[in-house]
This record gives structure tokens, sequence and C-alpha cells, in this order.
């Protein structure tokens, strides 16, 4: 099916295409940038289209700089389990924060900020991290009938793959654009273990070009 004759129940998903994420950024994902093209050719056939932020305040929970003696990629215990702590990223309001300027927002019908709380992450467009407070994007996409999500964006090992995760468990049918997604890759092999990990657990990992 070409990518403008998509179904009414498709809805793409564009997880945290945002400047930091991209080379050049605090938390730089190799080739983040590249994947806009791609993603910016499939969007306007989709009936609905979602792209997530990343929107963390200064003091967020998962900087390593607002845990003293910390470094970026250590983790910390917290209320919800272990949180792993990143370089700041994403900081509310900053170009950092904003869309990479490739991406072509005029298809994006709803912008869904995650990751708001300064006490709680935010890696899944459905719930935060403690697993149970939703974000409200399964209620929006219940309501407009979707039951099939195709999923791009950064970061294949985390945001994409919490995202996928949820979404399969929440009940979507559910596809991954191999190449519309990006990983941190940190520990080396991540990017791999999750996308065979997002397969076992019943998502379709497809290329544009077969959409
Ligand atoms: C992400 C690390 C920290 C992501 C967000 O979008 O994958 N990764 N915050
Ligand atoms: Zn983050």
């Amino acid at each position: 099916m070409a990518s403008n004759e998509r179904a009414g129940n498709e809805a793409l998903l564009i997880v945290d295409l945002q400047n930091d994420f991209c080379p050049g950024g605090s938390l730089a994902v190799d080739e983040g940038d590249r994947i806009a093209e791609v993603i910016n050719g499939l969007a306007p056939g989709f009936p609905v289209v979602v792209a997530t932020k990343d929107w963390h305040p200064p003091d967020h929970i998962s900087f390593a700089s607002n845990h003293p003696g910390k470094e970026p990629f250590d983790s910390v215990p917290v209320s919800y389990g272990e949180q792993l702590l990143w370089p700041d990223h994403c900081v509310q309001g900053t170009r950092g924060a904003k869309f990479h300027p490739s991406l072509d927002q005029k298809p994006v019908q709803l912008v869904l900020h995650k990751g708001t709380r300064s006490d709680l992450d935010s890696y899944s467009a459905f719930f935060e991290n403690d697993h149970k407070t939703p974000t409200g994007l399964d209620g929006y996409l219940r309501e407009l009938q979707v039951t099939y999500l195709y999923i791009c964006g950064i970061a294949t090992d985390v945001c994409v793959f919490y995202s996928v995760t949820d979404a399969l468990r929440l009940g979507y049918e559910v596809t991954v654009i191999e190449d519309a997604v990006r990983g941190v890759d940190q520990p080396a092999g991540s990017v791999e273990k999750a996308l065979d990990t997002m397969r076992a657990n019943g998502a379709t990992i497809t290329s544009s070009a077969e959409l």
C-alpha cells in the first residue's frame, strides 16, 4: 500500500525528534537528524500523526547534574526503581527541546510533552516511568479509533522501545519503521537487543520502502 493510502485506523507516532537527540545536541544520537526526511515522506499519508517531546524542568530527576557526585550513565535508586542518569537534555523552552528543524511539523496533529514532572521520568509515550501514570495518549488514540501504530523517532533503545512495549501491552498492532529510528546504543548492542525484544513481543519491524 502506498504511503498516501493509509487506512483510517492507522496512526504515525514520532518519538522525540528533538535537537538535543541529534548531532550537536547534548544527548546526541548518531544520525538522529537523518530520519527526518523519511518521516516527512510518510507523515502526510497518515490520518493521525502524533509527535512526542521529551520536556524536562531544569531540576529533573534524570539529569546527572542534579545528583552530586554522579555522572551521566550512572544510575540512582528512586521511588519507582532505578533511574539511569543522563546529561541535561530537552529542558523546557530551550533550543535543545525544539523539534529538529528538518522535521516537517505541518502533518502533526498532536504534540505530547512527557517527562514534565521534576520527580518522575517518562520514556514511554503512554506511561511515565512509574508505569502507572498515563500521559493520555492511549485515550486520544482510542477516541480516534486508532488500532495500528507505526512508530519512528529516537531513541530506538530508550523512548521508542518503551513506547512500543506499552503500545503492544495496550493491544495496538505495532510496526517499527527501521530506517526511521536511531538509538543511543549505550552500552553497545542495546539497539540490536531492543529490536529483537520488540520483535519477540509482537512488533513488526519493517522499512519505509515496504509501507
Ligand atoms: C530519551 C534518554 C533520556 C529518549 C529521553 O527520547 O529516548 N533518552 N530521555
Ligand atoms: Zn529525557
